[in-house]
Formats: C-alpha cells, sequence, structure tokens
C-alpha cells in the first residue's frame, strides 16, 4: 500500500497543534498499544501518567501552598496582572508530588489531582462534570465569557446545565460587570480564558475567581493553548496565583506533546472524586476519565517532551514566538492592516475576503475569527523565514 504523506507544517497558520518534539514522537511509538484507562494492568504508562500530572501541577503553582481568596489588591487591575512568577531556572522533572510520590508513582490511596486527557474539550466537560456534581444544586448554571472555546457549550448540552455566555470587554477579555451579573446562587462554575482561541487574550482571572467564591462557585480556567506560555509572562493565572480551582492545559498545543494529550488539574482531590466511577471487573477499581480506553502516546509523549523542555525549552519558544508574532503585526500594520494590539502569539488582521481566499489558493492554511478577521496562530513550527514568504505572497495577491 502507499503511504500517504504526512501534514507539512510549512504553511499552517491556523492550528494550535505543532510537530511533536522529537523525543515526545519516540515515545509516542513507543507506548502506541498502552492504555492509561487501565492502570493496574498498564503500569508503566501509569506511573507516566502521574509524571505528568505532577509536573503539570508544579508549572501551574499547585506546588505552592494552596490559597482560597485571591491575592491582596487583586481587585487592582494594574496589579493583577504584574505577579511575579517566573519558573527557577534550576526547576527540572522530579520535584514535589500532587498525589503522588518523588519517584512519580501514586500513593496508596491517594489520587493525583488530575490526568491526562484527550484534548481540552475533554477536560473542559470534565471540570463542568465536577463542579456540578460538588455544587449539587437544582437548576445549575456555569458563566462563561463569550471567548470561551465550543467545548463549554459540548459540556452544558451533555451535563444539562445552562451555559450563561457573557459578552467580553472592547478588548475580548472577561468583562468582570457583566460575570458578576450573570452569577447566582445557582452558578457552579465560573470560567476565564488563559491564552483565547481567537485573540490569545488573558482574562483577569483573580477576578474571575474572586466573584465565583462569593457566589459559593468554583472557578475553572482553560489554557488549553496558553498553559505552555503563560509561566514565562506576567500573568496571573494559575492555582498559586490566581486563587483558582481547576485548570485545562494541554501538552498536545504549546506543550509540543503528540496528539492526544490534554491536562486537567483540581486544586483539591475531590475534584476528581467527584468523576469517578466504580469499575468492577477491571484490575483497578475506579475510573475517573471521561473516555475508557485512551492513548497512551499521548500521555508518554506528554512526559517526554516536558522533561526535555521544562522549563528552558519552553521559555526560549515562548520568547521566539513572541518576538516574531509582535513582528509580523508590526509588518501587517506598516501594509495598513488593522491589527489589534497582540498578547499572546496570536496574530489577528482584516484581511479582506478576497485576499484571504487567494492566500488560501496559494497553500497557506490561515483561519478566521467570527467576526471574520484572518488569524495566525505562531506556533513552534511558524518560522521568520515563512512568513516573510507568507507576506510576499499577501503582497502578490492583494
Ligand atoms: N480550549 C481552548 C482555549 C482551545 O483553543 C481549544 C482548541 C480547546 C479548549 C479544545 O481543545 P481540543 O481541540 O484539544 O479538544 N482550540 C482550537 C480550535 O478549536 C483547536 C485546534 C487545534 C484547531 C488544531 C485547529 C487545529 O488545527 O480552534
Amino acid at each position: 500500500m502507499q503511504r500517504a504523506a504526512p501534514q507539512e507544517f510549512d504553511r499552517v497558520l491556523s492550528s494550535m497543534c505543532t510537530e511533536p518534539h522529537p523525543a515526545a514522537r519516540e515515545a509516542a511509538e513507543r507506548f502506541l498499544a498502552t492504555n492509561p484507562g487501565d492502570p493496574a494492568t498498564y503500569t508503566e504508562i501509569a506511573r507516566l501518567e502521574a509524571r505528568v500530572v505532577t509536573e503539570l501541577g508544579r508549572l501551574a503553582g499547585l506546588d505552592v501552598p494552596p490559597q482560597s481568596a485571591p491575592p491582596e489588591g487583586a481587585s487592582d487591575p494594574d496589579d493583577s496582572q504584574t505577579v511575579d512568577r517566573g519558573p527557577d531556572e534550576s526547576e527540572s522533572l522530579g520535584g514535589r508530588a500532587v498525589g503522588v510520590d518523588s519517584e512519580g508513582v501514586r500513593d496508596a490511596g491517594a489520587e493525583p489531582h488530575g490526568y491526562v486527557t484527550s484534548g481540552g474539550t475533554e477536560a473542559n466537560i470534565q471540570a463542568v462534570r465536577s463542579a456540578r456534581e460538588r455544587c449539587a444544586v437544582a437548576e445549575p448554571n456555569v458563566v462563561v465569557p463569550e471567548s470561551a472555546h465550543f467545548s463549554f457549550t459540548k459540556a452544558a448540552d451533555l451535563l444539562n446545565v445552562e451555559l450563561r455566555s457573557v459578552p467580553t470587554d472592547a478588548d475580548h477579555r472577561a468583562d468582570l460587570d457583566g460575570v458578576a451579573a450573570a452569577v447566582d446562587e445557582e452558578t457552579v462554575l465560573v470560567v476565564g480564558v488563559a491564552g483565547s482561541t481567537e485573540y490569545g487574550r488573558v482574562d483577569p482571572i483573580p477576578e474571575l475567581a474572586a466573584i465565583a467564591h462569593d457566589e459559593g462557585a468554583y472557578c475553572h480556567v482553560d489554557a488549553a493553548w496558553g498553559g505552555f506560555l503563560l509561566p514565562f509572562t506576567d500573568h496571573a493565572w494559575n492555582f498559586a496565583h490566581a486563587g483558582i480551582d481547576s485548570l485545562t492545559i494541554d501538552p498536545h498545543k504549546c506543550g509540543r506533546a503528540a496528539i492526544p494529550a490534554g491536562g486537567l488539574l483540581f486544586r483539591d482531590p475531590e475534584g476528581m472524586d467527584a468523576l469517578a466511577v466504580d469499575t468492577p471487573y477491571l484490575e483497578s477499581t475506579s475510573q475517573a476519565s471521561l473516555t475508557g480506553t485512551r492513548s497512551g502516546a499521548g500521555v508518554a509523549s506528554a512526559a517526554a517532551a516536558i522533561e526535555e523542555l521544562w522549563p528552558d525549552g519552553y521559555r526560549r519558544e515562548y520568547e521566539r514566538t513572541d518576538r516574531l508574532a509582535g513582528w509580523l503585526a508590526d509588518e501587517l500594520r506598516s501594509r495598513d492592516y488593522d491589527v489589534p494590539a497582540v498578547e499572546l502569539p496570536i496574530v489577528v488582521a482584516d484581511v479582506a475576503p478576497g485576499t484571504f481566499e487567494a492566500l488560501r489558493d496559494r497553500g497557506w492554511r490561515l483561519s478566521r475569527t467570527g467576526s471574520g478577521l484572518a488569524r495566525i496562530v505562531v506556533m513552534p513550527h511558524v518560522t521568520e523565514n515563512g512568513l516573510r514568504s507568507f507576506l510576499a505572497d499577501l503582497d502578490d495577491v492583494r
């Protein structure tokens, strides 16, 4: 049989996924036939999953003593976005565990407070499910900014929860007054986005957590895409500095793991406990994941990528893509396009529909925001040379 050519990444400017790191690719192949859904049978992949959860937890500030209230002065918008929390240069694998011991092996009786999902959609659905189970109100609702990913629509639909979508502010971030007005005693979860799908915006997370907690609701942050970039920025987004309860963070996006490798973390073990169902005939007696059998390839590749890249490799990649996105925005502005400020490396511009189609005809994989703006995600596979040839084609066709 003739083998199909793999996807060429040269002209892909629309994807939030990228080429896996070589070590991640190799690990994925090695663990292709393992099932972390049955950890008592597939023990090595279960150990690797615990390790990934530990490392994701550390990346997201779960190893810092919990802090249920938002930081002092969090209501001051200037302060809330500028807490210094860059990872220490000396950090490496093997630190304090989240429900796992220092070897990354699960404690007897203690599950890690999270797991490797099959992507951000599963993680977001499960975050809603866990909050619904824990709050146990008659008519639960979830409050999201309208910038939230469509996976929350799926979650609400599946879980019979009302989705309250609140218009964002002029800069495409969650509007705090609007969110506060939408929340009530039946609210189980308030969602903030840290790296939004369309504009790469980071919501004011500590303030959203405060609004949630004032109503007795949980606060979930969707950092599916932004999670591997944010540790190198000044944003307050994680468990340690924003008082959140759960987090989506996907190794298969900016973490350079193979698909499928999403991540879901909870501050407290009860978050995972609320998801567990009994599994009478398996070696393992309960299961918290949404899918049953799942890919060991994703888990092993996430472990390998994080081992290779955290923190310095990820930092270098963040700095490179941040620079490149800023440069692309300036190049587009010099051609009279309207380009909003870049927060995380996604660039949007008002490229006319005819130009957009002509670029697609030349093989450029571009996508559009809901309002029709061209959107370029500057991922690890996107290079300066690639963007120069994109700009040359743009000059040619417009
Ligand atoms: N949360 C955020 C903030 C996201 O951006 C996405 C995906 C998800 C959750 C859901 O993650 P999964 O797709 O892993 O379930 N955002 C992109 C989107 O839906 C995903 C994507 C990835 C799109 C690769 C295109 C592509 O080639 O637009």
